[in-house]
């Protein structure tokens, strides 16, 4: 048995996850939906310490400020209830038609307007509700076809749209810091930002982008075919890794968000094993809230949404566990060893030496047996193996 979450976990859960009625492209909801306070408790009991939502996951589109109040006040009960905190708020800004063409991007001028003041207003919400992190995953903001967008124009807009939250933040004092989550399709043919790459070079550009930083989520960079510890790691050196979207995908197709490590296992293993352990050499460590962003597959009940819930917390635990005893295993450290992986933190210029040194060293090049050091092996299967039977509980 896998034992049960702590609050040392900080596992943390979007309300839209199990609160999915499994609404899909091909068919009506499969599941009835269900009560934000309802989920509050739900996840709280299975051991979840923090909670995030959308806007409109908890205060319907357009509701008067009657409404709103009296749904907050529900809302707060049931996190004073439980104990359990708002870790992070993002806004909807992809459901309602009015941003079937983007929101900050959308070509038409009203719309972003429209799409900034309902950011703004979430940004208070969020502060109001003690949140430290504010998502924008821009969904829609992209196209399908290259002719309908001026692309210059549209990294013009998301910038002043992304400087203006930023701004406003800071202006309010909110201790907030913004998340942006890139993700390369779907529900748009191309999206803006694809990748955590694209997203960190954007960052670079703006006026407010200190507290402008990454919320990466495991399957969409897994549907740009790329290696979510890579991207990870990339965002944790340029010191931007705020938050993670942590779920499960199998391959280049559409975004399943399946449970954390129900779709590519061994890349959940070396995921868990950079967050908890770090890298070899020390340096940037995550320390935010571990955040699921999964959906319960349609075929499931509600007792199989509350299973699925726990599957994801299980999945991190029993990973947590197993990098633990791959890191603390003396024959790992020796295969890292043999390696090389701790050499690589050796800068390539010593400390106190120049250009000019490095110019003069015969030994660096002139004399450098090549062959024999071409000829040396690298043993990284042998760590691997390691590794994988670390990850299947074989050592
Ligand atoms: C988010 C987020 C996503 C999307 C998606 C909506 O806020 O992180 O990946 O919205 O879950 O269904
Ligand atoms: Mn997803
Ligand atoms: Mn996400
Ligand atoms: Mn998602």
């Amino acid at each position: 048995m896998v034992r049960k979450p702590t609050p040392e976990d900080k596992f943390a859960f979007g309300l839209w996850t199990v609160g999915w009625a499994a609404r899909d492209q091909f068919g009506s909801a499969s599941r009835p939906e269900l009560d934000v306070v309802e989920s509050v408790h739900r996840l709280a009991e299975l051991g979840a310490s923090f909670v995030t939502f959308h806007d409109n996951d908890v205060i319907p589109f357009g509701a008067d400020a009657a409404t709103r109040d009296e749904i907050l006040t529900r809302f707060r009960k049931a996190l004073d209830e439980t104990g359990v905190k708002v870790s992070m708020v993002t806004t909807d800004t992809f459901a309602h038609p009015i941003f079937k063409d983007g929101a900050f991007t959308s070509n038409d001028r009203e719309v972003r307007r429209y799409g900034l003041r309902k950011v703004l207003q979430n940004v208070d919400l969020a502060a109001e509700m003690g949140a430290e992190t504010f998502v924008m995953w821009g969904g829609r903001e992209g196209a399908e076809y290259d002719a309908s967008k001026d692309l210059f124009a549209a990294h013009e807009r998301y910038a002043e749209g992304i400087d203006t939250v930023a701004g406003y933040i800071k202006s309010k004092g909110y201790g907030m810091r913004i998340a942006l989550e890139p993700k390369p399709n779907e529900p748009r043919g191309d999206i803006l930002l694809p990748t955590v790459g694209h997203a960190l070079a954007f960052i670079e550009k703006l006026e407010n982008g200190d507290i402008v930083g990454l919320n990466p989520e495991t399957g969409h960079e897994q549907m740009a075919g790329l290696n979510y510890t890579v991207g990870l790691a990339q965002a944790l050196w340029a010191e931007k890794l705020f938050h993670i979207d942590l779920n499960g995908q199998r391959s280049i197709k559409y975004d399943q968000d399946l449970v954390f490590g129900h779709g590519d296992l061994l890349s959940a293993f070396f995921t868990v094993d950079l967050v908890e352990n770090g890298f070899p050499s020390g340096g940037p460590k995550y320390d935010g809230p571990v955040h699921f962003d999964y959906k319960p597959s349609r075929t499931e009940d509600m007792q199989g949404v509350w299973a699925s819930a726990a599957a994801n917390m299980s999945m991190y635990i029993l990973l947590k566990e197993r990098a633990q005893a791959f890191r603390a295993d003396p024959e790992v450290q020796a295969a890292m060893e043999a390696s090389k992986v701790f050499e690589l933190a050796q800068p390539t210029i010593a400390e106190g030496e120049t250009l000019e040194d490095l110019l003069a060293d015969r030994s660096a090049y002139e004399d450098l047996d090549v062959d024999a050091v071409a000829a040396r092996g690298f043993h990284f299967v042998h760590l691997n193996q390691l590794a994988v039977e670390h990850a299947l509980g074989g050592r």
